[in-house]
């Protein structure tokens, strides 16, 4: 696929003056980036091999900071920087993660299963029955004292061992569970931040535990903007009036409210729980290791910006509109 990269930004241009460029760039790259229908009936694997390695990421302020990441060597695919793995419910599935870490991890599948320690430069087997069908996030084991949405949040001494996995209803039928809302394309977003002095130690002898953690660097799909503009997993693509899930999920420990311009979505479930209390909007709520579904249902061509709505979540380091911004394209 060829798709030109947006106009990097230019610190201190006005934000309507910025987007009006990049929406214009766009339009004539965008065709062409639609993600196919899943196929339904097609075969899930059942193991999932990661490598959780050392890496560096340039964001666009000019820093590259370092990230412990899985990176996927088979049985999965990504979405953008991040691992991505689908099986079906039920069904039992083993991860084997090749660990090149300097330090211990003990993977988990939030809120569902925790596995085994796997020591520094060792491997191991997380072994776990498919939850029932929906979205998760895969990653380091929270401390024992977390919860998925409320309380202490664990303070990162490390970060970037995301990824998230989809459990598919046995039905075989493109929904989001059996007898489930329907849709015609999916992506996931997975937002992340990161508190710079914690990553420039990571692996070291002495990591740093700055306290308070104040994150300065913040990813969508493993990817901050402008890469976000031009990654055809994390540009939000579709046509007027079809059904767009979107799976949202946080590794952050910072709790985001996701906003869409142009756009409201219906919430239809939160953790995997069905929920269609709450009218369609323009703003949702996620939390630190939670994953909310929504589907969307474009009333109007255009590009349009989907973004945290803190500004904090839109910078690196202070630079804006950088960090965790994607966009939408429906043409
Ligand atoms: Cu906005």
């Amino acid at each position: 696929m060829t798709s030109s990269p947006p106009p990097r930004p230019t610190p201190g241009k006005s934000r309507r003056e910025f987007l009006g460029t990049l929406a214009s760039g766009l339009g004539v790259s965008a065709a062409g980036l639609a993600a196919a229908p899943r196929a339904s009936a097609r075969p899930l694997a059942t193991t999932w091999n990661l490598r959780a390695v050392q890496t560096s990421y340039d964001f666009a302020d000019g820093t590259a900071l370092p990230f412990f990441r899985f990176a996927p060597s088979g049985g999965g695919g990504r979405r953008g920087q991040l691992p991505y793995f689908e099986a079906t419910e039920g069904d039992a599935v083993d991860v084997i993660i090749d660990n090149q870490l300097p330090i211990a991890l003990r993977p988990a599948l939030i809120g569902v299963a925790e596995g085994p320690e796997i020591a520094a430069g060792t491997s191991g087997v997380f072994s776990f029955t498919m939850p029932p069908a929906g979205s998760y996030l895969f990653g380091h084991a929270p401390p024992r004292f977390s919860s998925r949405s409320h309380g202490p949040v664990a303070h990162p001494t490390h970060s970037g061992l995301s990824a998230s996995v989809t459990s598919r209803p046995t039905s075989g039928q493109q929904e989001l569970y059996n007898g489930g809302p329907t849709f015609d394309r999916e992506y996931g977003l997975i937002y992340e931040d990161a508190d710079s002095r914690i990553n420039q130690t990571m692996g070291g002898t002495t990591p740093s535990r700055t306290k308070p953690y104040e994150p300065n660097y913040f990813t969508v799909n493993g990817l901050a903007f402008p890469d976000s503009a031009s990654d055809p997993d994390t540009i939000v693509s579709g046509s007027l009036g079809e059904d767009i899930l979107i799976r949202f999920g946080n590794f952050g420990r910072m709790r985001q409210s996701i906003h869409f311009h142009g756009y409201h979505a219906q919430i239809v479930t939160q953790n995997t729980v069905p929920d269609a209390t709450m009218p369609p909007k323009d703003t949702i709520a996620v939390p630190y290791h939670t994953t909310v579904d929504v589907i969307l249902t474009p009333n109007q061509a255009g590009v349009y910006p989907l973004h945290p709505h803190s500004l904090t979540a839109v910078t690196a380091n202070g630079f804006y509109p950088l960090g965790a911004l994607a966009l939408i394209d429906i043409t």
